[in-house]
């Protein structure tokens, strides 16, 4: 059994994107949003909490991106560092501080870190044989060897992993190994690496997870971490051989740098010492500190880190389990300097319109696509996300449920009620928040059940249960809205103003309620609410009162909290999804292998010219065949082209060709085709005419 821990202050972390490239929505999923509710949440309460998270500017992914875009590494992390950070920031993800692994505090605490587990003895030293391009001169990271996978014949899985099947693997295990740097099949060379023997720690592990986190963690976490520890561990290198990362702070570890994994979650220690020197300086550079933090000295960081009564808690998605549950908890116990975590409450995957979402194939809604074509709807996508959050098992996002959940609750129902509250205030009683009369039964019933609202959303946010808690949300704003159709203060305007003073009280109070519950998961709409109610930062406590406002107080001007999505916006993201996904499909198309070379000679022999099609007819009993009659500037001449299936007679007639002029005639179907009209043809056999880009002159050459 898990006893509940006195909690004096709490660390949260976001897993760090890569800054290998932008981030689609899915990632909002896992990290981003529930971290960002569950932190919010905390500091409405007044509690003492640090959010951190940054760019993963290491690894084997950055260098690779560097290859793909033909740039250095460090141009690559300098421009999807700031792309990922401001997104994140614009849909309202609250960290305190947005770091990156480059910055030398990080470059330190990792050193750090690294010797005082080398000098307390427990990093095993090992030298094995690795893959090794003797062309590009460099060991070889996993995600540098592909070759077939073991498991499911895959001819381009990874070093590291299978991405067809899911299966982790090592690059010993690839069938028919080649280094993507040469194409050519790697050697074996010894080389040395510092390993974390994860073995030695199974019996704590033991403890700390299987014994008495079985009931608080989450049954896919605790499922994953268990099957781990229940296969036995092994020892992990904790180096690679790489130039570009963390240099391994040791004299004879030249040319190599510290596994990603291994400086990653330490980003998360940096990140916060990082804050209180920032907040110590009273500069900012990567901090937006999201409370007053008060008079701090640069050294409070470690009591985020390491005093007992700190809570620890780690969001990430379902692919990161193992590195924050195992690989990390051991590194952060090994020290004998760090708390571990309390919860990792790991999501699984959000899929989009039924397949899975992924940059790569441009099946992705991009964070900074969605921000460019929404720029005022952040709230809309974190609703949509929250409510379909993927917390037991895989869910999906898709554009007619994201329009659905606008138009039909937030819209519909969250705005709805709200609006009416306001508007007939204004227009009733000159925007002042009336007085109550005598309760009816119905209004007594509608304040009590308000009072449980704070309780019943804080239960479920701290149970980890965001889908719920949003839920709870809608119901207050539901709760409102029944009660403003079932009342009808509008008809009994003209007989009993009294009531109509009561019920809108009753309607403001609810509202403002909602200005503050609603903060943690729309914070754009709390802040534009609490703004149009004319009310100051509340806390969480405060709330679950039907007085949160006083008679008398005044309103401001009230406005439209949420818009309609019309069904053309959706049906532009469900087209522009698609293009992206073709378009991908064809760059990602590898060309036709290149023929043997020629000389200038070979090609000088090809007479090759623009003609204008003047005549165009099927060919009978042909349907792959037109008969096109070419006035080549030279003569007017037959030529048999096989394009009847990509262009009618009447799209060709009128059009300039390309053809090859001097072709000796051959005999098609009977008829002798005098020349060769030259097409583009793409992987799938599509042909398009070759035109020159301005009409010239039937017989120009082509040189
Ligand atoms: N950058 C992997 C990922 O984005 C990695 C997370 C690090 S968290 C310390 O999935
Ligand atoms: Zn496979």
């Amino acid at each position: 059994m898990s006893i509940e821990k006195n909690v004096k202050r709490y660390t949260i972390t976001s897993a760090l994107p890569y800054a290998n490239g932008p981030k689609h929505i899915g990632h909002l999923a896992g990290a981003y949003i529930p971290a960002d509710v569950y932190a919010r949440y905390l500091r409405l309460k007044g509690e003492d909490v640090v959010f951190v998270c940054g760019s993963d500017e290491h690894g084997t992914a950055i260098p690779n991106q560097a290859m793909k875009e033909g740039t250095t590494s460090q141009a690559i992390i300098d421009k999807y560092h700031v792309l990922i950070r401001d997104c994140l920031y614009n849909l309202g993800i609250s960290f305190d501080i947005y770091h990156r692994t480059s910055e030398p505090i990080h470059h330190q605490t990792s050193q750090e870190f690294f010797l005082n587990l080398y000098h307390k003895g427990l990093m095993t030293e090992e030298t094995s044989d690795q893959y090794f391009d003797e062309e590009a001169k460099t060991f070889l990271a996993d995600r540098y060897i592909i070759g077939t996978c073991p498991k499911c014949g895959n001819p381009n899985a990874y070093g590291d992993q299978c991405e067809k099947c899911g299966s982790s693997l090592s690059p010993r295990e690839l069938i028919n190994p080649r280094s993507t740097l040469s194409g050519k099949p790697p050697v074996l060379k010894p080389t040395k690496h510092w390993y974390l023997p994860l073995q030695d720690y199974e019996k704590w592990l033991g403890e700390w997870i299987l014994d008495s986190h079985k009931n608080d963690w989450k049954t896919n976490v605790y499922g994953q971490c268990k099957s781990w520890i229940d296969a036995g561990l092994q020892p992990r290198a904790m180096t690679r051989d790489l130039d570009w990362g963390i240099k391994v702070p040791l004299p004879d570890a030249e040319g190599k740098v510290l596994y990603v994994w291994f400086d990653a979650p330490i980003g998360y220690i940096s990140a916060t010492r990082a804050l209180f020197q920032e907040l110590s300086d009273h500069k900012k550079t990567f901090s937006t500190p999201q409370r007053n933090f008060g008079a701090v000295k640069a050294e409070d960081w470690k009591k985020y880190w390491s005093d007992s009564e700190t809570k620890l808690v780690h969001f990430v998605g379902k692919d990161n389990i193992v590195f924050h549950c195992i690989i990390f908890p051991i590194m952060l116990h090994a020290s004998g300097e760090f708390i571990v975590p309390e919860n990792v409450p790991a999501n699984e995957f959000m899929n989009l319109e039924g397949d899975k979402m992924s940059t790569s194939r441009g099946w992705s809604i991009e964070m900074h696509e969605y921000l460019e074509d929404f720029p005022n709807k952040p709230d809309v996508l974190r609703y949509t996300m929250l409510t379909n959050l993927p917390e037991t098992k895989d869910s999906e996002f898709t554009w007619k449920d994201f329009q659905a959940k606008n138009n039909n609750e937030l819209v519909a129902i969250f705005g709805n009620f709200v609006n009416r509250a306001l508007v007939l205030t204004q227009k009733y009683f000159d925007n002042q928040v009336p007085a109550r009369d005598a309760l009816t039964s119905l209004d007594e019933k509608v304040i009590a059940d308000l009072k449980e609202f704070p309780s019943r959303i804080a239960a479920s946010i701290e149970a980890y249960r965001f889908r719920e808690a949003t839920a709870h949300l809608m119901d207050l704003a539901r709760l409102g809205n029944k009660y403003l159709a079932e009342t009808e203060p509008w008809k009994l305007a003209k007989t009993d103003m009294n009531r109509v003073a009561t019920i809108l009280n009753i309607a403001i109070q609810i509202s403002g309620n909602l200005a503050v519950l609603a903060e943690p998961f729309l914070p754009y709409t709390a802040q534009k609410l609490r703004d149009m109610l004319n009310l100051s930062r509340l806390t969480w406590q405060q709330t679950g009162s039907a007085d949160l406002l006083s008679n008398g107080h005044s309103l401001n001007e009230p406005s439209l909290l949420y818009e309609k999505i019309e069904d053309g916006v959706i049906e532009t993201q469900i087209k522009k999804l698609n293009d992206k996904k073709n378009q991908m499909e064809l760059a990602s198309q590898p060309a036709t292998p290149l023929k043997p070379e020629i000389v200038f000679d070979d090609f000088s022999k090809i007479d090759i010219r623009i003609g204008t099609v003047i005549a165009a007819e099927k060919m009978p009993k042909s349907d792959k065949l037109l008969k096109l009659t070419v006035d080549s500037g030279l003569d007017k001449r037959t030529i048999l082209s096989g394009i009847a299936k990509h262009y009618s007679p009447e799209d060709i007639l009128g059009k300039q060709v390309t053809f090859i002029a001097n072709l000796a005639p051959r005999k098609m179907m009977g008829m002798e085709s005098q020349g060769m009209i030259l097409m583009a043809e793409d992987k799938d056999g599509k042909l398009r005419l070759l035109q020159p880009n301005e009409t010239v002159a039937p017989g120009s050459t082509v040189s």
